[in-house]
């Protein structure tokens, strides 16, 4: 059996602070109504899910910063994240954190940062995107947090996101993949060069094929780091099976490639949390999406054909 031993703790971080658009703080609930504690107790696990993280909304905080929109309130919740990620990993419970928009990442990699640092244990992260996710307030088009969260655990970035939870840098380059690739904006590119993780563009899956690449990058990881995360954002998944999304991309990975990622990520039987963000229920069809999401979570949890 691949499936992790672990009981799995849910969290919900409703967070659309971090994102341009409306909507993905409905994420949790939708992948919730798609069943996805049934899903997970169905593959044998036992599943307690602690709710979702308070957040104050949007109409109720102040931007700020135009090029770090809603700094303080993502701060603030991502330290609740973190201190419940933390938490859930030093009992010994598999975190399933679903978002929300991918700000998320702040909190939940710190948390498990914070865990591995005490346990000395090396962390990896397979980042799973359309995007990079590598702006800093100096690159970002938009002033979006959550098109940052991967340059601050690497520890580029403003200094309250890359020092946040007292642990700088949380995330080595060498130990950072990127897959599905196929949207950087122009000054992002210059920091993935100067931080140069593992990134397989979509072009790379396409020439390569997903199974090569997952395998590669799990090989890799394997014989170098103790701790596995999985960060998955929906609008990795083409637009066309996966349309509720914050930032859709055209081009991204089809039902079988993301489905066969997953599955290749369970049979590793190394993957030590997951996280999902920017499900966006406004923009869905009859929550296509967010069951998508919920069955893709299923599959990295070890749900197979036979
Ligand atoms: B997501 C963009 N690069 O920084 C930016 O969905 C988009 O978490 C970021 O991957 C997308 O605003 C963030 C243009
Ligand atoms: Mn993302
Ligand atoms: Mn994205
Ligand atoms: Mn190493």
């Amino acid at each position: 059996c691949f499936m992790p031993r672990e009981n799995i703790s849910i969290i919900g971080f409703p967070m659309d602070l971090g994102s341009g658009r409306r909507g993905v703080d409905m994420g949790p609930s939708a992948l919730r109504i798609a069943n996805l504690e049934r899903r997970l107790r169905n593959l044998g696990y036992k599943v307690e899910d602690l709710g979702d993280i308070k957040i104050k909304i949007m109409e109720k905080q102040r931007v700020g910063d135009p090029k770090l929109r809603y700094l303080n309130e993502v701060l603030k919740t991502s330290l609740t994240l973190a201190r419940t990620v933390e938490k859930v990993l030093d009992k010994g419970n598999f975190p399933l954190c679903i978002g929300g928009d991918h700000s998320m990442a702040i909190g939940t990699i710190a948390g498990i940062a914070a865990h591995c640092k005490k346990n000395k244990k090396s962390l990896g992260v397979i980042w799973i995107d359309a995007h990079a996710d590598m702006n800093t307030h100096e690159t970002t088009p938009s002033g979006n947090i959550h098109g940052m969260p991967l340059a601050a655990s690497m520890g580029l970035g403003h200094p309250s996101l890359v020092n946040f939870y007292g642990i700088k840098p949380k995330l080595k380059p060498e130990h950072c993949a990127l897959i599905g690739i196929r949207s950087v904006d122009i000054e992002e590119r210059k920091n993935i060069r100067k931080l140069n993780p593992a990134v397989y563009t979509m072009s790379d899956v396409d020439k390569l094929g997903i199974h090569r690449v997952i395998s590669r990058v799990l090989k890799q990881f394997r014989q170098q780091v103790d701790h596995i995360h999985v960060s998955f954002d929906v609008d990795s998944v083409d637009p066309s099976i996966a349309p509720g999304v914050g930032t859709p991309v055209k081009g991204g990975l089809n039902y079988r490639e993301a489905h066969l990622l997953m599955e290749t990520i369970a049979e590793c039987g190394c993957m030590s949390s997951l996280e999902v963000a920017e499900v966006n229920p406004i923009l869905d069809v009859h929550n296509t999406s967010a069951v998508f999401a919920a069955e893709l979570i299923a599959s990295s949890m070890g749900q197979r054909i036979l």
